[in-house]
């Protein structure tokens, strides 16, 4: 076991001073002295540590009833875990005691997805408990790698997110807002990934096996759900029975949300579904006791499982119904919350924000206006009013095909009433509009809630713009498209609505936590107030030409590329070079992400090699992780590609030691913080225009990383930050792409280019697939006969390029620390807080609400 975060965690013991990213009055305040800690959150008189580490020993004795000689590491685990649980138990009750008798102004964030990681290291970190954790690990002689490896991800998410979802409700925290987060429980996260033969497959993500220490069920707190129709199980698959109105129950679970410092806990509370306690009698005649319980099961099963990101699921009732399902109990819940401290209905904006993350939660617009009109009988113009101010809605995508619609059909069996409700909006919406503009009813078609069609749809999209004040997308490139493109006709009659909130990342997690050997050479050098105030970062620019200060950035990188280097080897036996350059491409596998561009690069490289034994290049690594969708084929084989490469490349004596792909399974926000930090190459190369942000081109920045990019997603804003010069650009603009139909021809590329035609009949020949010939022909199809949608072939010569530039800087190792303290020094901007302060500041009208 390592003490490679004694420094990191000596550097707590200074009560560090917590400013928020945020001017003038939305700044906060210090941290407790750290020796006065446990007094601070209440539990002055408990002994956690010292001669008897009675807390600790505690929870082993009475929570799992093992005397502490016979304990493993989960029981370890659980018994610290749930230490920490106690110890911030008082501050998370006071903090919302504190919002209670306030009555401030309320965050709301609805997402489907929260991609939380794990809790425990970011828990203590964020309490600055770690000299007592480390005091702890010494006396008990534990093991603290394997203590922390015990904790199962919390994968409530299919990638950025539900990455960004978990960023912002730390961002919320840290800068005392008064927020919390509503999510779903599923009881299976993201799919677990094993690659067998090359090829994906996909296991269930059982986390919640053991008992999860983090969340505390509020059975007390249960709301109900009324469904349209009602649910029954049918030889295996579940059917909808229409005209039998049902109900629900959301059972919340909540986690606790440790802002930095400790002032600030709040919660993030998760729904489970349950049948409702009358359920059994209602439907079942008193006898038929195996059946009533059954369908118990039957509506416990809506929480089940998280879908992963597909466009193929679009199409599946059961998410539906898990999206109002969500709505549903957050908005019953924050509507209870707001009568017990206010009288007027008038006073929802003033004191409720709802954020909405992309369409999945968009139901809260008919769902709220539902409630003003039918349960609080107010007239329509009010609630309608009512509804905009409170509402706000995220958009994270340009692909047509991954906006939300959801058939007709479906609103009339399970949400009649909803239905009602958004004809009506559209009905006012479509007056409006042939009022502005008479005898456009293009504009009237496009505009409209509803798409036509042999089975008519509701444009989910469009019902989130239409019913709130605000829509945001998640960069400038991003927020432009969308207003200029996507939805222009909406933003031509709304456009006050429309603004950017270019996304963030929390650098607690992201830095402080990830990557310990550099997070204590920027302090060293400027002290700790970027931690919670990364603007300060820019204070590391002028030492980006001090030669002291480059060797100990290079040392840092050195460090963290052993550690994951070590770390790679004792989990999964394989072998990588720390003296080769590591250069990483981890995200969702997607053709517009591009993953396959990249490969071809490899090709290329390790064709000039084959060619040209003697040729100079300097030895490379190239990480690739991440999921595929289950159903979305191509993905598949592309990750079929990626391993079949590698295992070529290995086994190839001409290249052995000058180029080696490794394909990481089971992509993860923990897998994630180890190689990020170890990577010297961040590759965000997706086709200009259509990756909305992207988030860990960001990370990758915070961490010492060089990109190698297109202008696309916020990496255009990160170039902008750091100077062209210090970043690697290549390729196609938005621009270019768009109008690319009239003139884009890949074929041309193959047959002018030679080490693109190289590339292609190397894969085409079977040469990476010996024993599975044709597997790879889809690539083909997709790079050639079918057009390459994503441009490909269009872009490999400017990569390949920029990638000679990048080898050049490369082999000056003072230039190339001096560019990483560059953009390092510039990523600030890319902080959560930064983002959550323009939230807060331009759409919620939220203010800080300290917890004293
Ligand atoms: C929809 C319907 C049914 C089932 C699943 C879904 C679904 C689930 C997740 C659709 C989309 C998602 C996730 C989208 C996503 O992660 N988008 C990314 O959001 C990031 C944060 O803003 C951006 O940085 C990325 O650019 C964007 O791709």
């Amino acid at each position: 076991m390592s003490s490679t975060r004694t420094a990191a965690s000596a550097r707590t013991s200074k009560a560090p001073k917590i400013s928020t990213g945020m001017t003038g009055a939305m700044r906060t305040s210090t941290a407790p002295e750290a020796t006065n800690l446990l007094e601070y959150y209440g539990c002055g008189p408990i002994q956690f540590t010292g001669s008897n580490d009675a807390l600790y020993e505690r929870h082993l004795m009475f929570d799992s009833v093992v005397s502490p000689m016979a304990t493993g590491p989960r029981e370890r685990y659980e018994a610290i875990a749930r230490s920490v649980r106690d110890i911030l138990s008082q501050r998370w009750l006071r903090t919302e005691q504190t919002y209670a008798r306030e009555n401030p102004k309320r965050v709301y964030y609805l997402s489907m997805e929260y991609l939380m990681g794990r809790s425990l290291a970011n828990n203590i970190m964020n309490l600055l408990l770690d000299p007592i954790l480390e005091r702890l690990i010494e006396n008990k002689d534990l093991d603290r790698l394997a203590l922390l490896e015990q904790e199962p991800d919390a994968g409530l998410g299919n990638g950025g997110l539900g990455r960004l979802a978990a960023c912002f409700v730390d961002s919320m925290a840290t800068m005392q807002l008064p927020a919390m987060g509503y999510g779903l429980r599923y009881e299976y996260g993201i799919f677990k990934q094993t690659i067998r033969d090359g090829w994906q497959h996909e296991q269930p993500d059982n986390w919640l096996r053991r008992p999860d220490p983090w969340e505390v069920a509020r059975p007390q707190e249960e709301v109900e759900v009324k469904l349209g129709c009602s649910f029954e199980v049918q030889s295996g698959t579940l059917v909808a029975v229409a005209g039998q109105p049902s109900s629900l129950l959301g059972i919340p679970y909540d986690r606790p949300v440790v802002g930095y410092g400790g002032k600030t806990i709040n919660t993030l509370r998760l729904w489970a579904a349950a049948a409702p306690h009358s359920f059994d009698f209602q439907v079942f005649s008193a006898g038929d006791f195996v059946s009533a319980l059954a369908h118990r099961l039957t509506a416990e099963s809506l929480t089940r499982v998280l879908y992963p990101d597909d466009s193929t699921s679009m199409g599946q009732g059961l998410r539906f119904v898990q999206e109002y399902f969500l709505v549903a109990c957050s908005l019953a819940d924050l509507m209870r919350r707001f009568r017990q401290t206010n009288s007027e209905w008038d006073a929802l904006p003033d004191k409720v924000a709802i954020q909405l993350n992309d369409t999945h939660p968009s139901l809260a617009v008919s769902e709220l206006m539902r409630i003003l009109l039918d349960e609080e009988h107010l007239p329509w113009d009010q609630a309608w009013d009512l509804t905009r101010q409170t509402l706000a809605y995220t958009n994270h995508t340009l692909l047509p095909e991954a906006l939300e619609k959801w058939p007709l059909p479906w609103f009339e069996l399970l949400l009649p009433r909803h239905l009602e409700i958004i004809l009506e909006i559209n009905r006012r919406l479509l007056d409006e509009v042939r009022a502005r503009f008479p005898g456009d009813e293009g504009r009237v078609e496009r505009i409209s809630l509803i798409e036509e069609g042999a089975v008519r749809k509701v444009r989910m999209a469009n019902l989130a713009i239409v019913g709130s004040h605000s829509t945001n997308g998640v960069a400038a490139i991003h927020s432009g498209l969308l207003r200029t493109v996507t939805v222009k006709d909406l933003a031509e009659i709304f456009p006050e609505r429309f603004n950017n909130k270019t996304n963030g990342v929390t650098p607690r997690r992201w830095l402080l936590l990830a990557n310990p050997a550099l997070a204590d050479c920027i302090t060293e050098a400027i002290g700790n107030g970027w931690i919670t105030d990364l603007s300060l970062l820019t204070k590391l620019a002028p030492l980006a030409d001090d030669i002291g200060f480059r060797d100990t950035v290079r040392k840092a990188k050195r460090s963290a590329k052993m550690h994951f280097a070590e770390w790679l080897k004792s989990s999964s036996g394989v072998t990588v070079d720390p003296d080769t350059i590591f250069d990483s491409q981890v995200k969702r596998i997607h053709e517009y992400k591009r993953q396959l561009l990249n490969a071809l690069r490899v090709v290329v490289l390790y064709n000039r090699l084959r060619e040209n034994p003697d040729l100079e290049m300097a030895p490379r690594t190239f990480f690739f992780a991440g999921k595929a969708a289950p159903a979305y084929d191509l993905a598949k084989i592309i990750i079929k590609f990626l391993n079949n490469l590698a295992g070529t490349i290995d086994g190839d004596p001409a290249v052995r030691g000058r180029l080696k792909v490794v394909f990481l399974p089971e992509y993860c926000v923990s897998l994630a913080e180890r190689l990020i930090p170890a990577t010297e190459v961040s590759n965000q190369i997706s086709t200009a225009g259509y990756e909305a942000s992207g988030t860990s081109n960001m990370k990758f920045m915070m961490n010492g990383a060089l990109t190698i990019g297109t202008r696309d997603g916020a990496t255009i804003e990160m170039a902008e930050a750091a100077g062209e010069e210090n970043f690697f650009l290549f390729g196609l603009t938005a621009d270019q792409v768009a109008d690319s139909s009239t003139w884009y021809n890949p074929q041309w590329h193959y047959d002018n280019e030679p080490e693109t035609q190289a590339a292609l009949d190397l894969i085409v020949s079977d040469h990476f697939s010996r024993h599975e010939p044709g597997v790879f022909e889809p690539l083909r199809g997709t790079l050639l006969t079918r057009g390459d949608r994503f441009m490909h072939l269009a872009d490999l010569t400017a990569y390949l390029e920029a990638d000679r530039r990048l080898l050049d800087e490369y082999a000056d190792p003072n230039r190339w620390a001096r560019k990483a303290i560059l953009n390092v020094a510039s990523s600030g901007k890319f902080s959560s807080d930064r983002t959550i302060g323009e939230y807060a500041t331009e759409i919620w009208s939220a203010k800080p609400c300290a917890v004293q």
